[in-house]
């Protein structure tokens, strides 16, 4: 298979409500999204970079260079037999995974449309439902806090994920489950904390979350391994695993018991299934991570779920959650009991309204 040319676009979407987490609060999202040409089809992938480089180094500025000035080039008009091929002439390139990811994803969506298969099953998926679950931000107040869990859990979500960060923390967990003792709970620190905050952490114990979720530095697997000795509760890592090797060195070291796997951050579909297959031989569940994705992203996530490993609902929430308007036909809506199903069409599965996401471009280029 032979990709003629890709056209790179950044939309300007605004998320229905502000998200803040321990790096900063986030209301315009900027997706960067690929168009692959292939024999006259177009293929579409989406690139989970942010605007700053606060969740990761990469940006939508740097996605945008390395693509057209690096993987691009590599790739545009070479015959590409399958995705072996495209990892292959994008090792060169170290890191950015992100931009990596979106072309690595599209190009797989297109290769099972050519299967004729749904992306979910080409990529080997064992389901038709996802469980999902919901990420909150910090909020103002702890009022708000809990009508923001109470208003998500009366939409039907079964897993709530609330963030935190030093100052809002064991107070504000404490409150949420003398109001709901029961949900399914964890947290999320964005690197928020360090070592020395090991005593307070192991406050958060008693309230039986599902998992603490990345609370120290993206780099440091030893320091998690320290702290996870002094916690029951399990810790999740989402910053620090780009990659396999990152993954297998965290089981190594005893730094976590679950994973977050977000394949547009680990550089796509491939990679993630290596760190689902070294986590399942370790006897660890993983789960989706969700980057406020568009409509496109989400279709991917949704696909990557359906892996036999994949055993902890998602942050794989519906459109309706981030947007007014999602840029896919039909759009991704919650099921009974908390989940999502499958799409079943040939390849990405849900079709691009192109003249959605026409009106949202704010900056288009062709690459040939
Ligand atoms: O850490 O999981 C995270 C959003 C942006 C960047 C990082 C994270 C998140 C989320 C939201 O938690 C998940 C989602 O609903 O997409
Ligand atoms: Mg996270």
């Amino acid at each position: 298979m032979k990709i003629d040319c890709v056209e790179l676009r950044v939309l300007k979407m605004r998320l229905l409500k502000p998200f803040r987490t321990s790096f900063g609060v986030q209301q315009d999202r900027y997706p960067l999204l690929v168009r692959l040409e292939i024999d006259g089809r177009s293929y579409w992938g989406e690139c989970v970079a942010g605007e700053g480089p606060w969740y990761s180094y990469e940006t939508v500025e740097t996605a945008w260079q390395i693509l057209k000035g690096y993987l691009l080039p590599a790739v545009i008009g070479r015959e590409l037999a399958d995705v072996d091929a495209l990892e292959t002439l994008f090792a060169p390139v170290r890191g950015h995974h992100m931009a990596k990811a979106c072309l690595e994803m599209a190009f797989t969506a297109a290769l099972a449309e050519r299967a004729r298969k749904p992306l979910a099953t080409f990529l080997g998926g064992v389901r038709d439902r996802v469980e999902t679950g919901v990420s909150i931000g910090i909020q103002a107040t702890t009022d708000e806090l809990l009508e923001t869990i109470g208003a998500r859990l009366a939409e039907g979500y079964r897993r709530i994920k609330v963030k935190i960060e030093p100052g809002w923390d064991v107070t504000a967990i404490g409150a949420i489950r003398d109001r709901y003792p029961e949900i399914t709970l964890m947290a999320d620190a964005n690197c928020a904390y360090e070592l020395d905050d090991a005593a307070h952490l192991a406050q958060l114990d008693r309230f039986r979350l599902l998992m603490l979720e990345q609370p120290l530095a993206a780099g440091d697997l030893v320091d998690h391994a320290a702290l996870q000795q002094q916690l029951r509760t399990p810790i999740c890592l989402d910053e620090s695993i780009e990659s396999a090797r990152d993954a297998r060195h965290a089981l190594q070291l005893g730094a976590c018991q679950v994973i977050n796997i977000k394949p547009g951050r680990v550089g796509g579909f491939a990679e993630s299934r290596r760190i689902h297959d070294i986590a399942a031989n370790g006897g660890i569940p993983v789960w989706c991570g969700g980057m406020l994705e568009t409509g496109i992203g989400r279709a991917c996530n949704v696909a990557l779920a359906t892996l036999p490993n994949f055993r902890l609902p998602g942050d794989i929430s519906a459109s309706d959650r981030y947007w007014a308007e999602d840029i896919v036909d039909p759009p991704f809506v919650l099921q009974k009991g908390g989940t999502m199903a499958v799409p079943t069409r040939w390849g990405l599965g849900v079709r691009v309204r192109v003249e959605l996401v026409d009106r949202l471009t704010v900056r288009r280029e062709m690459v040939r």
